[in-house]
């Protein structure tokens, strides 16, 4: 396969190449995209050096699958350049997520609705892999009626100068403010711009709606509050489930650990639960501190933790990729 990864230099670009590299992804050629400003620096891949090139030029190339990670506004700009030439746009933004002829895709949960017609697929948000990935096994059982989720996002996910940010001001340096305020010592109820009609973020949106069209269910109801922490290491999520029909807890422990993808640590005797420190480079979906909602019948609450960077990123668009490739569905 040739692959271009657009938006290489970015934090999930290159996290991109350290998962392709890692999975042994099937690669012929490895053509690594940025911006006007990183055209002829390199990248490393597998020990060697490439040269950045600019979008038009990649466009030209007509790889077999780019790997977009650049933001919306390239995404909307370019992915259908991309896809024109035949090549297949695997898009981490959220440019296209919510087309309805767009698949929008979690590997685990709806991969075959891919054909080989699906010029652009949508990877879905961070935030919201990693909660389909605990409530789709419990859905098929139990029927999920309505989810209250309260996210506690890594800076990582706002990108490379957010994280300079967090770490500038926790040295005192003078640095650029992608916040509107301090993130170091402080917690923002504010992630992605504010809707205006709703006063939901965008963020808190993309939560609400991007689990009904992954797990294909109209009737679940999503509410969600969305902030961000000074933490670097992952996105954690505090969850309260209701269901359509009372559940065994000892069984929803046990969907949880037989789910691909899908880590249990449970155990406040040994206080066992997951954390985002812990969850840095790693690919699964960890979920922990499951217990009943002693004010609710058939209702639970969880804690859901995962790398943003890895599951809710770069790990979700190469599985898509390696879904494309087992299935004959690209090249
Ligand atoms: P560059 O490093 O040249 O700015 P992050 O999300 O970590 O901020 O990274 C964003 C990524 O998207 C970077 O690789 C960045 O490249 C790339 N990028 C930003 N704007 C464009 C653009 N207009 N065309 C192509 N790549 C872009
Ligand atoms: C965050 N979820 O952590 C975002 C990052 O819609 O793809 C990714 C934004 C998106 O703020």
């Amino acid at each position: 396969m040739r692959i271009a990864v657009v938006g290489a230099t970015g934090m999930v670009g290159r996290v991109m190449l350290q998962v392709l590299e890692e999975r042994n992804f099937p690669i012929t050629e490895i053509i690594p995209v940025a911006s006007e400003r990183s055209i002829g620096k390199t990248i490393v891949y597998k020990g060697e050096e490439y040269k950045i090139v600019s979008m038009q030029d990649a466009v030209n190339m007509r790889a077999d699958i780019a790997i977009f990670s650049a933001g919306g506004e390239t995404s909307k700009q370019w992915a259908p350049k991309f896809a024109e030439v035949g090549t297949t746009v695997i898009d981490n933004s959220s440019a296209w997520r919510m087309e309805p002829n767009i698949p929008l895709v979690v590997p685990e949960i709806n991969a075959d609705i891919l054909t080989t017609e699906d010029k652009i697929i949508a990877n879905p948000n961070c935030s919201t892999i990693q909660l389909v990935m605990v409530l789709n096994p419990l859905h098929k059982k139990y029927g999920v009626k309505r989810v209250v989720v309260s996210t506690y996002q890594s800076v990582t996910g706002t990108g490379k100068d957010a994280v300079e940010q967090l770490n500038g001001e926790i040295e005192g340096r003078d640095v650029a403010k992608v916040y509107p305020y301090q993130i170091f010592k402080n917690a923002l109820p504010h992630c992605d711009v504010f809707d205006e009609e709703t006063g939901y973020t965008k963020e808190e949106l993309k939560l609400t709606k991007e689990p009904r069209k992954i797990m294909r269910v109209e009737e679940m109801n999503i509410t969600a509050t969305a902030v961000r922490v000074p933490v670097q290491g992952g996105h954690s999520e505090s969850v309260n489930i209701e269901f359509e029909n009372d559940f065994d807890l000892a069984d929803v422990r046990k969907l949880l650990a037989e789910q691909e993808g899908v880590t249990l640590q449970d155990n406040p005797d040994t206080n066992t639960y997951p954390m985002a420190f812990y969850s840095e480079g790693k690919d699964d979906v960890f979920v922990g501190r499951i217990r009943r909602d002693l004010s609710q019948p058939n209702a639970l609450n969880c804690w859901i933790v995962a790398d943003n960077l890895r599951k809710g990123a770069a790990t979700n668009a190469v599985q898509i990729a390696e879904y494309l490739v087992a299935n004959k569905l690209v090249g």
